[in-house]
């Protein structure tokens, strides 16, 4: 860039029900700070069937589906915004493998690691992609155009 600043990303990081019930929140949040993110935005929502299908249309038709929107319907979740150089990529090997069980053997620092139960109450979530990411930051903050979403040398 122009200005010598480093490029930088965004992408949607959310902690689920567990996570929040936990009490595992401001543990996270200084994981999060401490690894060079900027949280520009944070709101809790409790999702109802709808939008939690709707979050995770993706998966639809896979047998774990109904189970997936029982647990992320069970309680509020915190999404937030994170920014940094490659966030995308740098948040999903922050949290860690699916499967919090393998994550403690594997990656026994990561955030599903230490919040996280098993394959599907892994307390944290984040964008596997620019597309998802998008996608997820314009469900939580309709607000965000997607041009504020894809704008990346802001500043
Ligand atoms: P996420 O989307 O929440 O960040 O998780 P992920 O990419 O690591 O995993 P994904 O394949 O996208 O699955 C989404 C969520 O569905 C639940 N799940 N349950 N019972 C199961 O075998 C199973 N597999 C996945 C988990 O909560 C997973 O995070
Ligand atoms: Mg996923």
């Amino acid at each position: 860039l122009s200005n010598g600043s480093v490029e930088k990303e965004k992408t949607l990081a959310m902690i689920k029900p567990d996570g929040l019930s936990g009490n595992y929140t401001d543990e996270i949040k200084k994981v999060i700070l401490e690894s060079g993110f900027s949280i520009l935005r944070e709101r809790v929502v409790r999702l109802d069937e709808d939008g939690a299908k709707t979050f995770y249309a993706e998966h639809s038709s896979r047998s774990f589906f109904s189970s997936l929107i029982k647990y992320m319907t069970s309680g509020p979740v915190l999404a937030m915004v994170l920014e940094k150089e490659n966030a995308i990529t740098d948040w999903r090997a922050l949290i860690g493998p699916t499967d919090a069980k393998k994550a403690k053997i594997s990656h026994p620092h990561s955030i599903r690691a230490m919040c996280g139960l098993d394959s599907e109450k892994n307390c944290v979530h984040g964008s596997d992609s620019p597309e998802s990411a998008q996608r997820e930051m314009s469900f939580f903050f309709q607000e965000m155009s997607s041009d504020e979403v894809t704008r990346h040398d802001e500043l």
